[in-house]
């Protein structure tokens, strides 16, 4: 081999890899897991109704007090408002429609504009995939009359974000990952809005968010430990979506899946595990603090995420920075939650940043819970091959490729939700 090539060849193999990181699978520990199936009484869990009556909610109890916070309780001014119906999109496929979200006796929140597409010609209501994106609804889509976000963005010439605000030349830029019309000719209704929306996505960001709005003294607020974070704010607003899909008649929301990426898929794993109404929770390279189990020390770590990014989660969880161990939950209590509701965890070759193995470990052991409730989980004992994917009600995949959402991953959650909407 040409030595430039080897060089070449050298530094792709390594690209995903970040210093002082432990990427050495005979160094990721061996620390046991918090036992699912014991109650904190020490009493076994053996039936799914001892799960649904004590361990689930003590389950998600730790999670509150320990990794996401506390979602404070509903208030009572949620507003819905369509503002705009286009029943001629992509290219008659479908009807696309904007609804605006706010809270009317909070008007320090901007709220949030939701976008959705319902398939045209369906006999029946659609079933709906729920999520967040990180571009806004007109990076989302690519149809060129969808309202540019004037809401606050991470500043990337790269990405075409200048001054913190959206440019025309950020349209469609997140349409990869958002394969609008392979979703509606499968039969299915989407309804997404910018996470940015509900919280711009910096430490101070609640400042100006639902966060703020919501406490009584407001950007002044002093956090208690266990308050919650963006994370918790932003799977609030992927259920008010949900709460919009109820009251229209051409979306079957009996039949809802929430679906996100990376820190996203955290939020949608939180948004599940809080909302029951989601029969589908979708977690697409959420890595750590999502699916992947953070006793392991591989890719990124508690202490590294609470460091770069303590505004996601309550102040509890960055005790546990030296101390995984410590922490009374691990990640596969969080997919557990969903039992007996369906699960999916995707990880992607390259995202070892996303600890592949321990995202697929996580699904594994829920899978005990599964069983309680007489259904199969992951069903397979080893971590499968690449795009290969495995599962029954926890689906499983890692496909080829990088850190991102595909069509190849869109393929296989619209199967999977066919198959357990019954479609
Ligand atoms: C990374 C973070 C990950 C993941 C990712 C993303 O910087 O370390 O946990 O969430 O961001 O959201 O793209």
């Amino acid at each position: 081999m040409r030595p430039f090539l080897f060089l070449a060849f050298a530094t792709l193999a390594t690209a995903q890899n970040r210093p002082g990181i432990n990427y050495d699978e005979a160094k990721v520990g061996n620390h046991p897991l918090p036992p699912l199936l014991i109650a904190k009484d020490g009493s076994k869990v053996e039936t799914s109704e001892q799960w649904t009556s004590k361990r689930h909610p003590e389950i998600l109890q730790l999670f509150r007090d320990h990794v996401f916070g506390h979602t404070p309780a509903m208030p009572d001014d949620v507003k819905m408002e369509v503002t705009g119906t286009n029943t001629d999109a992509l290219g008659g496929l479908a009807t696309r429609k904007f609804v605006h979200i706010s809270l009317a006796k909070h008007p320090q929140w901007a709220g949030m504009d939701v976008m959705i597409y319902i398939p045209n010609g369906l006999a029946k209501p659609a079933p709906v995939f729920c999520g967040l994106s990180f571009g806004g609804n007109h990076a989302v889509s690519k149809e060129t009359d969808i309202p540019l976000s004037t809401r606050w963005m991470r500043e990337s010439k790269e990405k075409n974000i200048v001054d913190h605000r959206a440019t025309e030349a950020t349209r469609g830029t997140e349409s990869s990952r958002w394969p609008l019309e392979m979703i509606v000719k499968a039969g299915f209704a989407v309804a997404t809005a910018y996470y940015g929306d509900i919280e711009p996505d910096h430490a101070e960001g609640w400042k100006d968010g639902l966060r703020a709005a919501l406490s009584l003294d407001g950007p002044n607020t002093a956090w208690k430990a266990n308050d919650w974070g963006a994370i918790g704010a932003w799977s609030w607003g992927i259920s008010r979506i949900l709460d919009y899909c109820e009251t229209d008649k051409a979306i079957d929301a009996k039949h809802a899946a929430v679906i996100g990426h990376s820190r996203l898929g955290k939020t949608s794993l939180w948004a599940g595990a809080q909302d029951e109404r989601f029969g589908l929770v979708i977690s697409n390279n959420s890595g750590e603090g999502g699916a992947a189990l953070s006793r392991r020390d591989y890719g990124e770590t508690t202490k590294v995420i609470t460091k770069a990014f303590p505004h996601w989660f309550c102040a509890t969880y960055a005790n546990y920075a030296d101390a995984p161990n410590a922490n009374p939950i691990d990640q596969h209590m969080l997919i557990a939650l969903m039992a007996p509701r369906a699960a999916y965890i995707a990880s992607a070759q390259e995202d070892n940043w996303a600890d592949q193995k321990g995202e697929f470990l996580s699904g594994l052991h829920a899978s005990d819970v599964y069983a309680l409730f007489g259904k199969t989980g992951v069903g397979v004992k080893d971590w499968p091959a690449v795009n290969t994917p495995v599962g029954d009600s926890i689906g499983y995949h890692m496909r080829t490729g990088k850190h991102d959402v595909t069509d190849y991953d869109w393929e296989q959650y619209l199967k999977f939700a066919a198959r357990h909407f019954g479609r």
